[in-house]
């Protein structure tokens, strides 16, 4: 926690921002136009990497709505420009070799709308690569080695597509009216949108250099008991799907651990199965029954980065992050950390997995709560949130959230596996809670250093039937680290709870992040009750007991409280 207690450090360099931030509040007006940014237009000349012209936009080829908002300096919809990209954060280790991330500014860089695919197009179906030599894998193999085969200047190159992820999340671009703060689509509502348009236009560029229209991303179905591996087809060698920087313990035919965390378990592979298959059901159905808790929490312009992610963000996705890179880089390149994570092949088949459970989760959503079920957030500053991308013809092309909504008109759909976790309940292990009487008082902020038990009180509850969500309010992590702990409800013994049962509510975790400007991330997290509280048969009480339990890094807890929450 060296970084979070040098505080001496730490505010001094608080103030040397706040002045340049000052300071570039005075040099660079706010306004939409990029062009008025000469000091990031300056840095992006320096960046090195693309030798191509850079160009300046128009105020009217910014005018997706936001502008108004941009203006006033805080609130409204993140957007990017591309004229606002500079170096990345670096990470906390130095990387295996150094790297830039912007993407390349060519001389066509002015963006034009998103439109939809022509309704006629064939529809792609997206299958499991655990379908290993199936044609479709073969297919998969043949696009990553003619992306990898284009020069590294084009936009649609395997290298420049991988920097597409590192540039929206490692602080490079910047956020327009904002330039002082990174754009950063981890830990906020931004995350499934964003990775849903990644994947739409890797998928068409693949399609483009295979010359085969209906080609489909692969997906890596590691919540299905068949896709619990490695799929074989990343670890050959000899193919362009191999990537050197991954756990050398993780080879198949080792069976994935959702929940992993640096150290192996030593479960059997049926045990670890039926763990992950509970790992699911908790994140997928009993802890996101609302949708700001699925898809995680708001995120405008003029807001820091990560105010909280979304359950599946956290767990499995993070964690699967964690499980497929290798340990013996410290910053666990190449899936382990952000910046470097799409340099991996395997990255877009994970991603693909967390895109078809977005979908999952708003059929279940829609078949249990009736099909009038408002599924997505309603919120402009989500539905306008914008980000920019090269198409399969290397044009610019920003496309908004609510662009990326319905799977069926981008033309695409998934097939070959169910939802085997749908109803695997984990199981309770009752006598866990110990006394109450014996709690020691606790005062908050605390360091997790070991764990730590507070009784919650829970408020009166409204009369309409809402849901009732344990905020962990005020986390902060030493950004160099990654970090885990895990809240546990109604089980002071924490110790008994059965691996991965039912008052184990809820799992926290970070990747790695980039130094520099963000040493501590501060974030949220939340805990859907309604469910687990009828599964632990304490509705009636006027309270729980809430067990932090450290499991990696250091972290800090600013508060817990209970508020009621309808959507
Ligand atoms: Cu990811």
């Amino acid at each position: 926690m060296k970084k979070l207690v040098a505080c001496t450090t730490q505010s001094l360099r608080i103030v040397a921002f706040c002045a340049l931030a000052a300071a570039l509040t005075i040099i660079v007006p706010r306004t939409t136009n990029p062009c008025a940014y000469s000091m990031s237009r300056s840095i992006l000349s320096v960046t090195g990497l693309d030798p191509f012209l850079i160009t300046c936009s128009s105020d009217a080829s910014l005018s997706d709505g936001a502008g108004d908002k941009m203006k006033a300096g805080s609130g409204g919809p993140i957007v990017t420009d591309l004229h606002l990209c500079g170096d990345p954060d670096p990470p906390d280790y130095p990387p295996p070799a150094p790297f830039k991330c912007c993407p390349p500014m060519i001389s066509s860089s002015e963006p034009v709308n998103f439109t939809f695919p022509d309704p006629a197009e064939p529809l792609r179906t997206r299958r499991p690569a655990h379908e290993a030599g199936s044609d479709h894998m073969a297919k998969y193999r043949r696009a990553v080695a003619l992306m990898k085969a284009l020069p590294r200047t084009d936009p649609r190159s395997f290298y420049q597509q991988a920097n597409v992820h590192c540039a929206y999340c490692s602080g490079a671009l910047r956020q327009l009216g904002r330039p002082e703060l990174p754009v950063q689509i981890h830990f906020t509502w931004l995350f499934f949108p964003f990775h849903r348009s990644y994947l739409y236009f890797f998928e068409r560029i693949a399609a483009k250099l295979l010359g085969d229209p209906g080609f489909a991303l692969p997906f890596w179905s590691w919540d299905v008991p068949e896709g619990m591996r490695i799929p074989d087809e990343f670890a050959d060698r000899a193919s362009p799907l191999y990537n050197a920087r991954r756990n050398p313990r993780h080879l198949p035919p080792k069976v994935l651990d959702l929940e992993f965390m640096e150290v192996e378990n030593n479960y059997t592979d049926e045990q670890q199965i039926q763990r992950n298959l509970w790992v699911m059901h908790k994140q997928m159905v009993t802890n996101a029954p609302l949708p700001s808790l699925f898809y995680g929490q708001p995120y405008r312009t003029g807001d820091s980065a990560m105010p909280g992610a979304g359950t599946v963000e956290v767990c499995p996705h993070n964690t699967m992050h964690v499980w497929t890179g290798d340990l013996r880089y410290p910053n666990i390149e190449d899936m382990g950390i952000y910046y470097s994570s799409g340099r991996d092949p395997i990255f877009y088949t994970h991603h693909a997995n967390i895109d078809r459970l977005w979908d999952s989760w708003r059929h279940i959503m829609r078949t249990t709560r009736g099909n009038q079920t408002q599924v997505d957030l309603t919120d402009p500053d989500w539905l306008d949130a914008s980000f920019l991308f090269y198409d399969e013809d290397a044009r610019l092309v920003r496309v908004t959230v609510r662009d990326m909504l319905d799977a069926d008109k981008l033309r695409y759909t998934y097939g070959g596996v169910g939802m085997p976790w749908l109803n695997a309940r984990p199981p309770t292990s009752p006598g866990v809670n110990g006394k109450r009487s014996r709690l020691k008082s606790v005062s908050f902020p605390v360091f997790l250093d070991e764990a730590v038990t507070v009784e919650v009180s829970r408020p009166a509850p409204p009369r309409n039937r809402q849901e009732e969500v344990l905020v962990v309010e005020g986390i902060e992590v030493d950004s160099a680290d990654f970090v885990k702990f895990e809240v546990y409800v109604n089980a002071i013994e924490y110790h008994k709870v059965q691996p991965g049962g039912r008052e184990l509510a809820g799992t926290f975790v970070t990747l790695k992040q980039p130094g520099e400007e963000a040493e501590t991330m501060r974030t949220t997290m939340r805990v859907a009750l309604n469910q687990l509280l009828e599964d632990l048969g304490v509705e009636g009480d006027d309270s729980v007991t809430v067990t932090l339990v450290p499991v990696r890094g250091k972290v800090r807890i600013g508060g817990l409280r209970i508020v009621y929450v309808a959507e």
